[in-house]
C-alpha cells in the first residue's frame, strides 16, 4: 500500500482549510496515512460543496475564477529515501521517519500561496525551509536550488536582492513541545512553467545577510510537491 497520496483540490478554500484539519485528523499515531488522508479530503459540508473535489486526478482549473492552475495538495510521512518516498528525510534525528507533513500550493492569478505544516518533528526548534527547483533525490543536493522569481545571474545567489522572501518562497518554522509547527508564504508571482519540485527543510534559520542570503544550513529533508 502506498504511503504517499497526491491530490490535485480545486478548491482554493477548502485546500488551504485542509492542512490543520488533516494533521489534527492524524491525531492517532496508529490512524494509517492513507485513511486519515482520504478522511480529511472527502468533500464536506461548507460553501465549497458546489465545487468537486477530485481524487488522484488533474481537476481543471476553468470555472474557478482566479485560479492559474489546480492546486497541489501533499499529505504523506517521512520516510528514508526510495523511488516512491514523497518526502524524505535526511536526518531522522531532527525528522523522524513517518513524522507528518502536508503542503499546499495554490497559484491564482499573479500570486502563489504555499502552506507547510509538520507534525513529529524535533520539538522546539527552529528550521529553514523554501521552495527549490528540484525533485528530492537520493541525495539532499539533488533538490537543486530555490526556486527565483528574478533569477539571481550570479549562482549559488546569495544576494538579498534575489535570495529574499519576496523573490523566493521562505517557509521556516519553528516546532512546538509536540514537535508541530505550520507556516505560509505568499508572493506576487506563479511559477509558469519553470520547474519547482520541492519544499527542503533545512538545519537553521534562513539568513539575510549579504554574502549568506537564503543560506539555511544542511538539508535535513525534502517534500515533493
Ligand atoms: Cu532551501
Amino acid at each position: 500500500m502506498s504511503r504517499t497520496r497526491r491530490t490535485r483540490a480545486a478548491a482554493t478554500g477548502l485546500a488551504l482549510a485542509t492542512v490543520p484539519l488533516v494533521l489534527a485528523a492524524c491525531g492517532s499515531a496508529a490512524s494509517p496515512p492513507a485513511s486519515a488522508a482520504q478522511t480529511s479530503l472527502s468533500p464536506t459540508p461548507a460553501p465549497l460543496t458546489s465545487v468537486p473535489l477530485t481524487s488522484g486526478a488533474m481537476a481543471t482549473p476553468s470555472g474557478l475564477p482566479g485560479l492559474a492552475t489546480a492546486p497541489t495538495v501533499v499529505l504523506t510521512r517521512f520516510a528514508k529515501y526510495g523511488p516512491d518516498a514523497q518526502a524524505v528525510t535526511y536526518d531522522p534525528a531532527r525528522v523522524p521517519v513517518d513524522a507528518d507533513v502536508a503542503a499546499v500550493l495554490v497559484q491564482t492569478t499573479g500570486q502563489t500561496m504555499t502552506l507547510l505544516a509538520v507534525r513529529g518533528l524535533a520539538p522546539n526548534q527552529h528550521f529553514g525551509a523554501h521552495v527549490h527547483t528540484g525533485a528530492c533525490g537520493a541525495k539532499p543536493a539533488d533538490a537543486g536550488s530555490h526556486f527565483q522569481h528574478q533569477p539571481d545571474p550570479k549562482q549559488p545567489s546569495v544576494d538579498p536582492a534575489y535570495a529574499n522572501p519576496r523573490n523566493e518562497i521562505w517557509l521556516d518554522f519553528s516546532t512546538d513541545k509536540s514537535g508541530s509547527a505550520h507556516v505560509e508564504s505568499a508572493v506576487a508571482w506563479t511559477f509558469g512553467d519553470r520547474p519547482h519540485g520541492s519544499i527542503v527543510i533545512h538545519a537553521e534559520p534562513t539568513s539575510s545577510e549579504p554574502g549568506h542570503a537564503g543560506t539555511a544550513g544542511g538539508r535535513l529533508a525534502c517534500v515533493d510537491i
